[in-house]
């Protein structure tokens, strides 16, 4: 049983042919079943995969995890969807995707690009995150092709069950340092703006960060004012921003999700 204010989760990648659905519905099931319950469900983006099957056979093929989204939002639990780079709808698919929602049931499901999720005082920003990746994910053949490798290992493993797309992502990645430019970005973009913690997907590594930051206090302190910050617990030089990623749902050993609770902490959960 979980009880959370939000739930956020991303990266189902529906249509790439080995994502765990499977999973994904046993999970939506729980949150119908009020074994995880929430007051907001956040889709954060990759939940379709445009690059391996068009949005019509999506919809058709994947029609129960609708109905499961539709049916939790008539359960009063608000269901937003925010687009990443595998699923950037364009104005008419939006509208598919609606119609969709619309023709199973009564719904206020939003579709959007970003969201600001706000706590008495704290505010999470939530994006999926490819806004912080600079290997042409625009481009949707050289996003397909990048993906080729990441596939191909997957199909090996389920095949062989050998482990080898972890030991390659780990090697590979870590060469290229790519999620860590990602995050990288991110500790920029969030050092300029009023967040308290910024919640992406994208990279496939779930992750719960603590980012501190110095503040732009003009020292040296009055003897005076130290007093009165340390008295008050006001944080001298740093102040802490969370980095919160919400994994995939591709590889069998992730299946994460992140949870909110009414006091605005974040935790990192595994599906199981
Ligand atoms: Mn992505």
């Amino acid at each position: 049983m979980i009880e959370a204010d939000t739930i956020i989760v991303s990266d189902w990648h529906l249509g790439l042919g080995i994502e765990q659905h499977h999973q994904v519905k046993k999970f939506l099931n729980d949150i119908i079943n009020q074994k995880i319950t929430a007051k907001k469900l956040i889709l954060n983006g990759d939940i379709f995969d445009l690059n391996w099957m068009p949005l019509e056979k999506i919809l058709k093929k994947y029609r129960q995890i609708l109905n499961q989204l539709v049916k939790i939002n008539q359960n009063n639990t608000e269901v937003v969807y925010i687009l990443g780079n595998h699923d950037p709808l364009t104005d008419k698919q939006q509208k598919t995707v609606y119609d969709c929602f619309n023709s199973i049931g009564l719904n206020n499901i939003i579709i959007t690009k970003g969201y600001e999720l706000r706590y008495h005082g704290t505010i999470y920003k939530i994006m999926h995150g490819h806004h912080f990746d600079m290997t042409l994910t625009d481009h949707p053949f050289i996003s397909k092709l990048s993906d080729l490798p990441y596939h191909f290992l997957i199909r090996l493993d389920r095949l062989f069950g050998i482990g080898l797309t972890q030991l390659v992502i780990k090697s590979v990645r870590r060469f290229y340092d790519w999620s860590k430019f990602v995050e990288t970005k991110c500790r920029w973009y969030i050092s300029k703006k009023p967040y308290h913690g910024i919640i992406i997907g994208h990279t496939h590594i779930p992750k719960l960060l603590t980012w501190k930051f110095k503040q732009k206090i003009k020292l040296p302190l009055s003897k005076k004012l130290k007093i009165y910050l340390e008295q008050n617990k006001v944080p001298l030089d740093f102040q802490e921003k969370k980095y919160i990623n919400s994994g995939d749902w591709v590889e069998k050993i992730h299946c994460t999700f992140i949870t909110i609770n009414k006091e605005g902490r974040a935790s990192l959960h595994y599906y199981r």
